[in-house]
């Protein structure tokens, strides 16, 4: 599953709590991304394993788009940069979940990671 993981329009993260950043999850032949994803299963971090989603209400309501001008709608969830357990140097974030079928799926992206403030 490919991702791509921005602070506003940069890949650069203040890992600071309360830093908000968006992670597009992209649609493909036969993967619809706002359809086909269980939303609650979804954990993105250091690890993958981590509760980072700010989510409005269960599971929540996250935004779709065309953000890759392929035509078919992506998916793009967000996250709290301080609940990643990402630190400063880390150079990759891992998003983990499951297809409503069940079927786990994973994605990861380079990122730049910088020290809370800085
Ligand atoms: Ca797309």
């Amino acid at each position: 599953m490919r991702i791509d993981v921005r602070q506003g329009s940069a890949h650069k993260i203040d890992l600071k709590k309360g830093t908000k950043v968006g992670v597009t999850i992209f649609s493909q032949i036969g993967f619809a991304a706002p359809q086909d994803l269980d939303l609650t299963s979804l954990h993105f971090g250091r690890t993958g394993t981590e509760d980072s989603l700010i989510r409005r209400g269960n599971p929540g309501k996250f935004d779709t788009s065309v953000v890759d001008g392929d035509g078919r709608l992506d998916l793009i969830v967000y996250v709290d940069a301080g609940s990643t357990g990402l630190r400063a140097g880390d150079m990759q974030a891992v998003l983990t979940g499951n297809l409503l079928g069940g079927t786990p799926i994973y994605g990861s992206d380079f990122v730049e990671t910088i020290k809370p403030g800085k």
